[in-house]
């Protein structure tokens, strides 16, 4: 254990350099206002690099020392003091009080090693050669109010304080339990919270992290890196949502999705035949569910062999696409990493004779067993890799696939120490170990190029399970094997508001539960809370029983519908946050804290959230239930089913019958709406409606455009307001629109339609006022 000190500083070109006898830092400020921090061992060998963040101007940096140690400043950014010996750094709330390397050892710099040799010794090893105890850890002072979320997809409640978090991506291998860690992706970024100011941190390394929020010792907290570097980036709030913008801007925004995939999914393990998955979309349009996309888990393939279709079970995979688009349903096939290593296979042979494969530690072409028996699998870490796996992709668009489905890919292997690929096998010049982290972000950030380069005109869609910070770009996220189980309907929202707040908008969890059997009050109280997730698909493993919507009896049946028409008719709203995401970063489902950090009530709530800044959800989480409390944040919200208006800031019992989700609108929005349909065409709304909560002033917006492709879209707003019991309406675009204000008196109109949750009206010019 060495306590990292260093004997000088000095600024050179806007970087900060220290330096002494065995380590490195450079300190720069970026011109987004967030400060880069890289320590690292070795004596040269600057180029640490990054997988995900895109570069920025630097600030001109100041240094001056004074009292209390030296001093930078930048513009835009916070002062950042450093102390040399032991090396410290404080900027505003953040402060470290230490930088530990743990046995650390000279090491031989890569160019120096002959080729194949990996980078990086790894000084004492577990059975399956990961690193033991070796890298680089911070620690930081943990005062007593602060709360930690993000860390990407994980289990448990909203605010992540009190635990050791681990980020190594894992397949359980079964369903994963309350309290298991790691899962599948790492997201190794934290937003910490105190008294409504917001820091954020994200330590951009793809080794095994180890973030322990005031865990071990209540007081402090520590940031373990197992490689030979520190790269941390230190980024300013105080409000979350700059921490959560500027965290967005760094990592990466999420590309607009086509509209489609904000529809209702269909999945099962498996639709063994073309026969059965005919017969569930016939099922759906008869029974007048909406359905945008069914999806074909690994039994469509040739003896799960990637990149092929089964030719007895799906014989003719062009002719059922065809027909399924005819009837407006979407086709998305899975794609797992393993490569079934057979004479004759062509994908297997040209990736061997084209040394695409990782290799074992005596440099051999690495095999492992999954699905399809002995495997290979693709290095993703090389561009030449993710070009050729990209091309083969032509296949499936070619057949007329819509999306692909990335799954395996942390990667998990069968029968294996760690269930994935050995720590020691090689990838080029590094470790697993290095590189674990960000085999799925590359698989999917090489079937997201493949996807937009050979189908320009469309936006490509991939889901993935495997990830790593920044994984937005390329792929939506669904949380993995959780089961049919009330614990698991709950559990599912922190960890889509938790990856959320880690920037990745677009996640949802398998409704109705992928392991174990659901039943019909289950499937009816997920597919309402679902209609919410920004992705929604109902899935289910093998031997659970069969979960789509009609399986349970024509009470769930007609509930399960009403969710799914509900989340058709809001597919305005989502589609307008959707956008927004392109520009933000900022999550469609939200933490209540995110809008309200000054109210530290909001901080462990983990079920009820936001959608957007104007929709209160609450869903049901417990059998039996037929009412709940809410917690209203202070201002003024409208019951979305009565109109009941309610001052908030305290909580409030809401009725909650199986039929309906409790919903609330804030005072001051307007939300777009349209009518339900089978399945998505255009985001050219039609018919529009608003759905208004009347305040002295209210206001909404509404994104449009063809639903995919890249023709630029265009907005319509509406905005009102009550002056002298007067209430005037203005709203730009097509004519006429609907507005429905909640709770309101109605205004003195002729064509005033009057219900129990308000007035409705018809727009026909675009301002009009009348007595309220
Ligand atoms: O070993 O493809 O999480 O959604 O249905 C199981 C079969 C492999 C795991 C995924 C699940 C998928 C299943 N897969």
């Amino acid at each position: 254990m060495d306590l990292i000190r260093f004997d000088a500083v000095s600024v050179i070109d806007r970087v900060a350099h220290l330096s002494s006898s065995r380590f490195q830092a450079r300190i720069h400020a970026r011109a987004d206002g967030i400060w880069r921090v890289l320590v690292w061992h070795r004596i040269e060998d600057t180029d640490k690099g990054s997988w995900t963040v895109s570069a920025d101007d630097l600030a001109n940096l100041l240094l001056k020392e004074d009292a209390a140690g030296w001093r930078l400043s930048a513009d835009g950014a916070d002062d950042l003091c450093i102390s040399l010996a032991p090396f410290t750094i404080t900027v505003g709330e953040f402060a470290s009080t230490g930088l530990t390397a743990q046995r650390w050892k000279e090491l031989p710099r890569r160019k120096d090693l002959p080729n194949n040799a990996p980078s990086w010794d790894p000084v004492g090893e577990t059975n399956d050669g990961l690193p033991l105890g070796c890298g680089l850890t911070m620690e930081i002072a943990e005062p007593a109010g602060r709360s930690y979320f993000g860390l990407g997809e994980r289990t448990g409640f909203l605010d992540k304080k009190g635990k050791t978090w681990t980020n190594w991506n894992t397949d359980p291998a079964s369903r994963h339990s309350e309290n298991m860690d790691p899962l599948y992706q790492s997201h190794p970024f934290v937003m910490a919270l105190d008294n409504g100011k917001s820091f954020g941190l994200y330590l951009d390394e793809t080794w095994r992290t180890v973030f322990d929020l005031g865990s071990t010792h209540a007081d402090r907290s520590s940031f373990h890196t197992d490689g030979p570097t520190f790269d941390l980036y230190l980024i300013p709030g105080p409000d979350p949502l700059d921490v959560l913008r500027r965290y967005a801007a760094l990592v990466g925004r999420p590309p607009m999705p086509p509209l489609w995939a904000l529809g209702y999914h269909q999945c099962r393990w498996s639709y063994p035949t073309d026969t059965t998955i005919r017969a569930i979309a016939r099922e759906y349009r008869r029974r007048g569910i909406p359905l945008d996309a069914l999806w074909l888990d690994i039994d469509y393939m040739d003896a799960y062999k990637v990149f092929t279709f089964s030719p007895t079970r799906f014989p003719d995979p062009e002719k059922l696409l065809r027909e399924l688009k005819e009837d407006g349903i979407r086709t998305v096939a899975i794609v797992d990493p393993g490569v079934k290593k057979e004479a004759g296979y062509e994908v297997y042979e040209n990736g061997h004779v084209l040394d695409m494969f990782v290799r074992n530690s005596r440099d051999e072409e690495l095999e492992g067993e999954v699905w399809p028996g002995k495997t290979a699998f693709p290095d993703f870490t090389k561009e030449k890799v993710r070009g050729w796996w990209g091309g083969l992709h032509r296949l499936y668009l070619d057949v007329g696939l819509d999306g692909i489905w990335n799954d395996m890919n942390e990667p998990a292997v069968f029968q294996s120490p760690g269930h994935t690929l050995p720590t020691n096998s090689r990838h080029g010049e590094r470790y697993h170990a290095e590189v674990h982290n960000i085999y799925g972000y590359l698989m999917s950030r090489s079937t997201f190029e493949a996807l937009s380069a050979f189908r320009l005109e469309r936006r490509p869609f991939v889901l993935t399970r495997a990830g790593f910070a920044g994984i937005q770009k390329y792929a939506w996220v669904w949380t993995g094997d959780n089961a049919s189980a009330w614990e698991h309907l709950e559990m599912s929202i922190p960890m889509i508001l938790n990856l959320g707040i880690s920037a990745v908008p677009f996640s949802g969890a398998d409704v109705g539960g992928f392991g174990e059997h659901c039943d019909g009050e289950l499937l009816a109280r997920w597919t309402w809370l679902g209609a919410f997730y920004p992705f929604m698909r109902n899935h289910a493993g093998k031997g659970s029983r069969r979960q789509e919507p009609w399986e349970f009896g024509s009470r769930h049946e007609d509930v399960v519908r009403d969710a799914i028409r509900f989340r058709y008719r809001l597919l305005p709203f989502f589609y307008t946050l959707a956008e927004e995401a392109t520009r933000t970063g900022w999550p469609l489902l939200r933490p209540l804290f995110l809008h309200y950090p000054d109210d530290p009530k909001t901080y462990t709530m983990h079920d009820q959230f936001l959608l957007g800044r104007d929709l209160l959800v609450a869903p049901v989480t417990r059998p039996g239930q037929v009412e709940r409390m809410v917690y209203l944040p202070l201002g003024t919200w409208f019951d979305f089913w009565t109109g009941h208006r309610y001052d908030g800031g305290c909580s409030i019992i809401a009725a909650a019958p199986l039929e309906r989700i409790p919903l609330f609108v804030r005072g001051g929005a307007c939300i777009p709406m349209t009518a339900s349909a089978d399945h998505t065409s255009t985001a050219r709304w039609d018919p529009l409606e608003w759905v208004v909560a009347p305040q002295e002033t209210f206001e909404g917006s509404v994104f449009e455009d063809e639903g995919d492709g890249n023709m630029p879209g265009s907005r319509r707003t509406l905005r009102g307001r009550i002056e002298d019991s007067t209430m005037t309406i203005e709203t730009t675009g097509a004519l006429p629109v609907k507005v429905i204000l909640l709770g309101s008196k109605p205004p003195e109109v002729s064509d005033a339609q009057i219900s129990e949750r308000g007035s409705e009206i018809i727009l026909t010019k675009p301002a009009s006022s009348w007595k309220a």
